[in-house]
């Protein structure tokens, strides 16, 4: 069995990726290119560079990790200069290189896909889900959560790109299942959007041990515990939206049956972040053979 896939239009060997959070620098996407994995994803990136939030900001437990990481990330200016070299890194190995971005309005997000595509980025992620940025008490709003904001976004998109470009909107779970609705057919309607990613962590948990410093310890959950709220996504998202739009499953993803399992709820690849931070490389070595071995590849 073959256990090649496609996003956007982009072949991949295989559904494995790294997720956004995991891969930042041109060293790291270096390290990754050594691996299996079939694509390499960077970012998020924003505009300014960011240090991110101070103090304990990643845990991981048997159940589910942790983060409150805060978007860190070199910035617009380094990755205008690097992001030439991570394609030419990540193409080098046979693989495309896709990169998160995550703005502050839709200008900024125009803003950054437009350096993301200049320097060569085979697929950019809306990153519309990060639930860890603060100004002192005062949390940045969800941008997915809100569907005008998320059909501007779109629109800036389209504007600074073209309908053609190759664009994947990342979203966090929804409980509200009308919710998910409204934003898939925002997300339907624009022509620009080729994939959905699903799912960001779940925001605002708090496990009361004082295992995450900022603020108060409210975090993005993930980790094992989020994978049957991913399939759940994945499944809704894929009778919501239509076959056009590939879904790139995340969440929980530790071995090659959480991959099946993402594969029969709809998604056509998945990315792991979770258990690549707590495991290492060896991760993808490890679900890529599994997978070989039970698809009889
Ligand atoms: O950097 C983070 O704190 C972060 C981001 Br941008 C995100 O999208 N999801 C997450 O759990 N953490």
């Amino acid at each position: 069995m073959d256990l090649s896939t496609t996003i956007a239009g982009i072949h991949l060997d295989h559904p494995l990726m790294n997720a956004a959070g995991t891969c930042k620098s041109l060293e790291e996407v270096k390290a990754l290119a050594r691996t299996p994995i079939a694509a390499i994803m960077v970012g998020s990136i924003t505009v300014e560079p960011r240090p991110g939030n101070r103090g304990d900001t990643y845990w991981s437990g048997p159940a589910y990790s942790l983060n409150s990481m805060g978007l860190p990330n070199n910035g617009a200016a380094y990755y205008k200069q690097h992001i030439p070299k991570m394609v030419a890194e990540a193409h080098g190995v046979g693989k495309p290189l896709f990169m998160s971005v995550a703005g502050f309005s839709p200008g900024e997000y125009a803003d950054l896909a437009n350096l993301a595509s200049e320097g060569g980025v085979d697929l950019i992620e809306l990153n519309l889900g990060c639930p860890n940025v603060w100004h002192k008490t005062t949390q940045e709003r969800i941008a997915c959560f809100d569907p005008i904001l998320v059909a501007a976004v779109l629109q800036e998109i389209e504007d600074m790109l073209g309908v053609d470009a190759k664009v994947s909107v990342k979203l966090s779970p929804f409980s509200n299942p009308f919710a998910l609705a409204e934003v898939a057919r925002v997300i339907s309607k624009s022509k620009v959007v080729k994939a959905v990613t699903a799912v960001n962590t779940f925001a605002n948990t708090l496990d009361c041990q004082s295992r995450i410093t900022p603020n108060n310890g409210l975090a993005g959950l993930a980790g094992p515990a989020i994978k049957p709220i991913g399939l759940g996504q994945v499944c809704q998202l894929r009778n919501l939206l239509p076959a056009r739009i590939q879904i790139i499953g995340v969440g929980g993803i530790s071995c090659a049956q959480d991959v099946l399992d993402y594969q029969r709820s709809g998604a056509a690849a998945v990315q792991i972040a979770t258990a690549y931070i707590d495991r290492g490389y060896k991760i993808f070595n490890s679900i890529l053979s599994e997978l070989v071995k039970i698809s009889g590849v």
